[in-house]
């Protein structure tokens, strides 16, 4: 606690001093300096700088996806800053093409961005081990970012108050694992996220045109690894529920201490990231620390706008606190979105495997995803999913031994899940929608007398999401 005080204290000096020594190049123009830039239009094709961007009103900007402001032929200085508002979470990054559902404001010389989502869901599950419940998860960030010479900055806070609006320390999702509560291996449910999600230090700079380097350091935060985690990802945007490969895939994007150095030249990026490998405990509102002891790489390609395709690998110190062994972890993903008239459609393809050093089984984990928004009103959406599950017994430890001795430990689980979002405008600041989904399991004969033949979830729920 106290050295990540020390180090939040650090950072916060370091911008503060920057930014003193360069205000007096871009932070406080003159009143006259800034009406005469206004009086004076670019000429055309002249490239357009910071402060002309900065004249632009909002509804000028808002239209913009993100690679149509990167479009307008910038100075080096800017595609730091454009780099570093494409970040998801972490140093993670969706298809350029996908408008961020995020509100921008302009505070002097820096730039704020908050973004909210929340559902409000009552899961009901058939079968012996189903369950129902109420429950809420939910997440907000802030972001502040502000350019220094040719780099650029931005401080990122992402909060959760899943601790207190998902009771009793899970809710029911049927063969889901990974995590603890009450000092039990979750099973059958999903953990809340930590009431600090994140909270991080990116700066990015160009090292020469075309070329970024980007240095990122979190306390709380997402390390090189994996596709963007599910609460920030683009096609899982109306899905209240966890992948059952979370634990294979995203789940690293609440690490601590995560040191990232990565390098972007035109459409491809390279990152290495040093982090703290163990999951969070049960304590939602703290924030813990340990060694800098896991590690991992990734490799991204944006091959045009609407695609990103990431590879990346790491080693996990003891991710699980009831599991004596490391993981090496291997992801591959391939992310789409296309804008069209009413929203954007977007897609994932995502392969996880987990390797443990322990038990040295390798299970994998294959997830297609996609939200398609039928009219500006209407998303229809899926997830579908295969996943090695090794865990699903290891609240009975009787039992797990019994099948490990007569059917084995590793079962592949199917789940289907379909569901439908309609909007409905209760707030001019609130994009509210009502919706329901259907989720269908496939599963080995050998459990099935503890899951019973077709186990079924369903889920209805209120989305709330701040407006752009
Ligand atoms: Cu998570």
């Amino acid at each position: 606690m106290r050295r990540t005080a020390l180090c939040l204290l650090w950072a916060s000096a370091f911008i503060g001093a920057v930014y003193a020594q360069d205000s007096g190049a871009t932070g406080q123009e003159t009143a006259d300096e800034r009406s005469k830039q206004k009086a004076q239009p670019p000429a055309k094709d002249a490239p357009m700088d910071h402060s002309q961007m900065k004249g632009m009103d909002h509804s000028q900007m808002k239209g913009m996806d993100h690679s149509s402001m990167k479009g307008m032929d910038m100075e080096a200085g800017n595609q730091a800053e454009m780099l570093l508002m494409d970040q998801a979470s972490g140093t993670s990054m969706s298809p350029k093409s996908w408008p961020m559902p995020m509100r921008m404001v302009e505070l002097g010389s820096w730039r704020t961005m908050f973004m909210a989502s929340a559902f409000i869901v009552d899961t009901q599950q058939s079968g012996p081990r189903g369950s129902g419940k109420f429950y809420s998860p939910n997440w907000f960030m802030g972001a502040a970012e502000h350019s220094v010479g040719k780099g650029s900055f931005l401080f990122q806070l992402m909060l959760s108050l899943d601790a207190a609006t998902i009771t009793r320390r899970s809710f029911p999702e049927l063969f889901q694992t990974g995590e603890t509560a009450f000092g039990k291996p979750l099973v059958d449910a999903q953990h809340p996220h930590n009431f600090i999600m994140a909270m991080g230090l990116n700066y990015a700079r160009p090292l020469a045109e075309n070329t970024i380097v980007q240095f990122y350091f979190a306390p709380v935060g997402d390390p090189a690894l994996g596709p963007v985690a599910f609460p920030h990802r683009a096609s899982a945007a109306e899905l209240p529920q966890a992948p059952l490969g979370h634990h294979w895939q995203d789940s690293s994007h609440i690490a601590d201490e995560v040191v990232t150095v990565g390098i972007t030249h035109k459409m491809v990026r390279l990152e290495a990231s040093g982090f703290y490998g163990t999951e969070p405990g049960e304590n939602r509102w703290i924030i813990q620390t340990g060694p800098i002891n896991s590690w991992s790489t990734r490799f991204s390609l944006f091959p045009s706008k609407n695609w990103m395709v990431q590879v990346s690998a790491g080693r996990l110190a003891h991710p699980e606190r009831q599991s004596p062994g490391d993981v090496v972890r291997s992801t591959a993903s391939l992310h789409y979105t296309r804008p069209r008239p009413g929203g954007s459609w977007s897609s994932s393809l995502i392969w996880g495997r987990n390797h443990d050093t322990f038990t040295h089984r390798n299970l994998n984990s294959y997830l297609a995803e996609s939200e398609l928004p039928i009219t500006h009103r209407n998303f229809l959406t899926g997830r579908a999913e295969l996943v090695d599950k090794d865990e699903l017994f290891s609240d009975r430890p009787g039992l797990e031994e019994l099948l490990d001795r007569t059917v084995g430990s590793t079962f592949r689980i199917g789940a289907y899940t379909i569901g439908y979002t309609r909007d409905i405008e209760l707030s001019r600041y609130w994009e509210t929608g009502v919706g329901a989904n259907l989720t269908a399991y496939s599963l080995p004969g050998a459990i099935q007398p503890y899951y019973g033949d077709h186990p079924l979830g369903v889920s209805v729920y209120l989305r709330v999401r701040l407006k752009p």
